[in-house]
């Protein structure tokens, strides 16, 4: 079977161009987990297209979540809740980080998601089936590609990664990212910041947004900021710093950022899949990735310690650093 390996362009500010991999999940699994692995070598970040999710359901819940947003403030902040969960406007995480955005950030578990929706939807069982539908569906994705990294790394069980996603109390995250045209205040920021620029804190993340631009990641060696070409259809793979520290460090945990929608008509809406660990997990890295010229670089911890750390930071901080061994 032929594997998919085109090379999509990305822009860059400057009208450069870079390329990001662009795999296909149904092609020939060997080649497919190799070309994962180099994906994450190099960038820590790649689309797939061919996950199987259906389109149609990422597209309702994108219009019900439009549904939401176009609500007005007061009853959008019905659904705030213990921070930092619920609706949030404007304010990210505890540490005073803003940005241009309003969202939902979702736990990704049934009942956590039975219990908010009466929040969200004027059809609250149908938007908690849809919902409960969808992340069963992106966690399976999620789960896929994470065994394909580790049969492409090798020498590690196949379910290394995978298992940490798939027990009962994995700290699993939807977040519901609605970036609304804001052009009249930016007349004099040439660079307005949507959501400011930072790695992800879980194992890995998948993305899906609507066709409107935003989504910046810093790619390659020259560290530059690339525009990435929005594709609904497709699912765009975040390796995040729990992995980082699991493949002591081979892979690299993507800076990303999203701009401010500037466009005079229409909104951005990405809706974010976050897989992390259970609290207490340990996350260290397996022996046999440890090898005599590629020495330990993170010392073990737990989700739990991680998190808290995270939360007590700025959202741009390169917290992995904190976790090394000297
Ligand atoms: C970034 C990735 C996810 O969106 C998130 C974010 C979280 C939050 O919004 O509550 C954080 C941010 C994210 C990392 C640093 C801390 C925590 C905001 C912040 C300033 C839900 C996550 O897990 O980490």
């Amino acid at each position: 079977m032929v594997v998919a390996t085109q090379i999509n362009p990305i822009h860059v500010e400057k009208n450069q161009e870079m390329t990001i991999p662009t795999i296909d999940l149904t092609g020939d699994e060997s080649k497919v987990s190799k070309l994962i692995v180099k994906a994450c070598e190099e960038y820590g970040f790649f689309k797939v297209i061919n996950h199987g999710v259906d389109y149609h359901i990422i597209k309702t819940i994108e219009n019900e979540s439009f549904e939401f947003f176009n609500k007005p403030l007061v009853e959008k902040q019905r659904a705030e809740l213990a921070k930092p969960f619920g609706y949030g406007n404007k304010n990210i995480g505890l540490s005073g980080d803003t940005g241009e955005l309003e969202y939902l950030l979702l736990q990704a578990n049934q009942d956590f998601i039975d219990n908010t929706s009466m929040l969200i939807s004027n059809d609250p069982s149908s938007f908690s089936c849809r919902v409960n539908s969808y992340v069963k569906a992106v966690k399976g994705v999620a789960c896929n590609i994470l065994e394909l990294m580790a049969k492409g790394i090798g020498g590690v069980p196949h379910s290394v990664f995978t298992t940490l996603l798939t027990e009962d109390d994995s700290d699993l995250l939807l977040r519901l990212n609605h970036y609304p045209c804001v052009t009249h205040p930016f007349q004099h920021d040439a660079n307005p910041i949507g959501f400011g620029e930072h790695s992800d804190p879980q194992i890995l993340t998948l993305l899906a947004s609507n066709g409107v631009p935003g989504l910046q990641v810093s790619l390659g060696d020259s560290r530059q900021w690339l525009t990435v070409t929005p594709d609904p259809r497709a699912f765009f793979v975040i390796v995040g710093d729990l992995l980082k520290a699991m493949t002591n460090g081979r892979f690299i945990s993507v800076r990303h950022r999203a701009m401010a929608n500037t466009s005079t008509t229409e909104s951005r809406l990405s809706m974010v899949f976050f897989g992390g660990p259970p609290p207490h997990a340990t996350i260290a890295c397996p022996p046999k990735l440890v090898k005599r010229n590629t020495p330990l670089v993170y010392k073990p911890f737990t989700w739990a310690e991680y998190k808290s750390h995270t939360y007590a930071h700025r959202l741009g901080e390169a917290r992995l650093d904190h976790f090394k061994l000297s």
